[in-house]
């Protein structure tokens, strides 16, 4: 199939499947175009059958706001009339569904039917999709999507209960390529970052306000009271200059390291012994399960999507969204105990196997060609 996909080129979770997607459909013959503003991060090698399309925004004096939409809706019905593409594959609803819905609408004027599939990843429903000067475009949007796609049944639901939904949403969850994300053996990286043999704990976000950075910091205080250990804050984003001011106030810097992005994340993820995702509210958790793969058992919240992969005291523990006292009581039980910690991590990567590239990739397949054959 010639395929599509339209996503946020960052290194935020929609973006980073979208891709891996697109890299695994791509293995396997089909012909991919990437649509987006920049080239995603996780886009990093040549490979026959992947194109990038870069969308550029004209801007002009005019324009306080430029607008990306019409520009996105442009472009797309540009490749898709000279890459002859069949269908769109659409990451996060907001601009990209009614940027596709455009598309199909001026392609249909010229006789062309590109159908186009909405996933929804988090953020789009939950946060900024609800926001009334979004909504009523979102909701069209989804609706007149070809299908519709949750990355958990907890999004489903979200979805459901926010917005007048007319279609099935299938829920097709969040995949891990376990290829790449294993633990592999990097003692001499675990020695340089920590050379007492502490425990190393590990975080990974777009430290935006949901991620609830501050909890990571602040559990990881009441754990350094208690054993020596080290904190890897992967990622950057808005929070990231408030939370390296928190380490400060704290005096916790010397054990803190901020390394930013990171594109070798599974090396990072192979030395660490608990990964920390304290969300407010989390779709799905991808970072958690790249994690989970690597062998690193997780402390979470038990906020929206991350109870279907973290399973409470078999693969890491859960508390209540802010809850620093049991997040801390729980990492404490698991890094002082070697035996508990070491069926946890093997239980980690056993819960991380259920969502096997492999096991996910053909359903996306089965639903494109359920799509064509609709269209
Ligand atoms: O986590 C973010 O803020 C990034 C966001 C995105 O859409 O780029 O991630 C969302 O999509 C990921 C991939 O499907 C999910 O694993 C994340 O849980 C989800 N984030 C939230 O719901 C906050």
């Amino acid at each position: 199939m010639k395929i599509g996909i339209v996503c946020y080129p960052t290194f935020g979770g929609s973006g980073v499947l979208a891709t891996e997607l697109g890299k695994a459909l791509a293995d396997k013959g089909h012909i991919i175009h990437f649509i987006s503003y920049q080239q995603p991060v996780r886009l990093d090698a040549f490979h026959p059958n992947i194109f990038y399309h870069e969308v550029s925004v004209p801007t002009y004096p005019l324009f306080d706001f430029p607008p990306y939409e019409s520009a996105l809706s442009s472009t797309l019905v540009d490749v898709i009339t000279n890459e002859g593409l069949e269908l769109l594959h659409v990451h996060y609803a907001i601009p990209h569904a009614s940027s596709a819905y455009l598309a199909n609408q001026i392609l249909r004027k010229k006789g062309k039917n590109i159908p186009y599939i909405t996933t929804l990843h988090g953020t789009d429903i939950t946060l900024v999709g609800k926001d009334k000067m979004y909504e009523s475009v979102v909701t069209f949007s989804i609706n007149e999507s070809d299908a519709i796609t949750a990355v958990s049944e907890n999004l489903k639901q979200e979805t459901l209960s926010s917005f007048d939904i007319e279609k099935e949403i299938h829920v097709i969850t969040n995949f891990v390529d376990i290829k790449r994300f294993s633990q592999s053996n990097k003692d001499h990286f675990r020695k340089m970052l920590a050379p007492n043999g502490e425990k190393i704990l590990a975080h990974v976000s777009n430290f935006r306000k949901v991620k609830r950075v501050e909890d990571v910091i602040y559990t990881f205080e009441k754990v350094r009271s208690k054993i020596p250990c080290k904190l890897l804050m992967i990622g950057d984003g808005p929070e990231r200059q408030t939370m390296e001011q928190l380490c400060r106030e704290l005096g916790t810097c010397d054990d803190i390291r901020f390394l930013g992005k990171q594109d070798k994340l599974e090396e990072i993820l192979s030395i660490t012994d608990l990964f920390m995702l304290p969300s407010a509210y989390e779709s799905f958790g991808l970072a958690a399960l790249e994690a989970m793969a690597c062998r690193v058992p997780v402390i979470s919240s038990n906020a929206g999507g991350i109870p279907e992969i973290n399973i409470h005291g078999v693969t890491g523990y859960l508390t209540d969204v802010g809850d620093i006292e049991s997040m801390a009581k729980y990492s404490l039980e698991l890094l002082t105990d070697e035996t508990k910690l070491e069926q946890f991590k093997e239980n980690a990567l056993n819960q991380a196997q259920k969502f096997h590239i492999n096991q996910i990739i053909p359903l996306y397949e089965a639903l494109y060609e359920q799509v064509l054959a609709n269209a």
